[in-house]
């Protein structure tokens, strides 16, 4: 890892906003690629500090402060993955499931839909099976994606697909599901129409979807 890249590393594991954000734009201003710092600085620090959650090193207080660095670094690339000055392929409405509040993943996933030019709306966390519903016939969307960090909260993934079932409105939209305990396998027992396993792939398949 080069200097730049362990300082945003090691700034969003101790949840140093501040030093995040100078570093990150350090790491841009040096000409390193927005996806290398991404990946390599800043969503390998969030894996780390699952770790030492999971090692009893890092209580929640300590998650959540790594996650507003991280949220903090996210601000200075958003421009730097959503610019895709291309006419709207799509619209994707997305949320993270009922009873979870993990977004860093489900808002890299909107910034990267964005930045492969879908119109998105953002139902943010917590989203119900009946608000995706309300959400599917309001914005009448080409794609739902939901994302769940939590094997406890993954059943809702498939409860929201059984209620756009029940109201009529599934055969006229794409699924999309992902999120850390998310598989190919869990995507395809509930009936999705596709999973991935990262941000840039989502907005891909969510283009392949389309056509
Ligand atoms: Co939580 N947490 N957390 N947490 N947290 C995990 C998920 C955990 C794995 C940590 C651990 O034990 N190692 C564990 C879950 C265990 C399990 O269910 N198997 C856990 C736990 C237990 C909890 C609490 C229950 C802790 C407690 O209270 N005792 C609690 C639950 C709260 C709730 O949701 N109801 C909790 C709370 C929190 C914080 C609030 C403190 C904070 C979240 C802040 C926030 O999001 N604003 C937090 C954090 C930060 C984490 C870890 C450390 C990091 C998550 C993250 O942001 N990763 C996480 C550990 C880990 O994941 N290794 C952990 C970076 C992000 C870019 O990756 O979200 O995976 P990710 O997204 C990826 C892909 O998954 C994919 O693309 C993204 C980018 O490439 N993807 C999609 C995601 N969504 C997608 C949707 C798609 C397609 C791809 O299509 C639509």
């Amino acid at each position: 890892m080069t200097e730049n890249m362990t300082t945003i590393y090691n700034s969003i594991i101790e949840g140093a906003k501040d030093e995040t954000l100078v570093s990150v734009q350090q790491a841009l201003d040096a000409g390193l690629d927005p996806g290398k710092v991404l990946n390599e600085g800043m969503i390998s620090a969030m894996k780390e500090v699952g770790r030492l959650f999971e090692e009893g090193e890092f209580f929640v207080p300590e998650m959540l402060i790594a996650a507003r660095a991280m949220q903090a670094g996210l601000g200075i690339l958003r421009p730097l993955l959503v610019d895709s000055g291309i006419e709207p392929v799509g619209k994707v409405v997305i949320g993270t499931v009922k009873g979870d509040l993990h977004d860093i993943g489900k808002n890299l996933v909107a910034m990267m839909m964005e930045g492969a030019g879908f119109e998105v709306i953002d139902l943010g966390t917590d989203v119900s099976p009946e608000q995706f519903v309300e959400a599917a016939k309001a914005h009448q969307p080409d794609i739902i994606g939901m994302s769940a960090l939590l094997t406890t909260t993954m059943p809702s993934m498939e409860a929201t697909i059984k209620a756009l079932q029940e109201a009529g409105v599934r055969k006229s939209i794409k699924v999309l599901v992902g999120g850390a305990p998310v598989t190919d396998a869990f995507a395809d027992k509930i009936k999705a129409d596709g999973f991935s396993p990262d941000a840039s792939r989502a907005a891909n398949l969510a283009k392949s979807l389309l056509t």
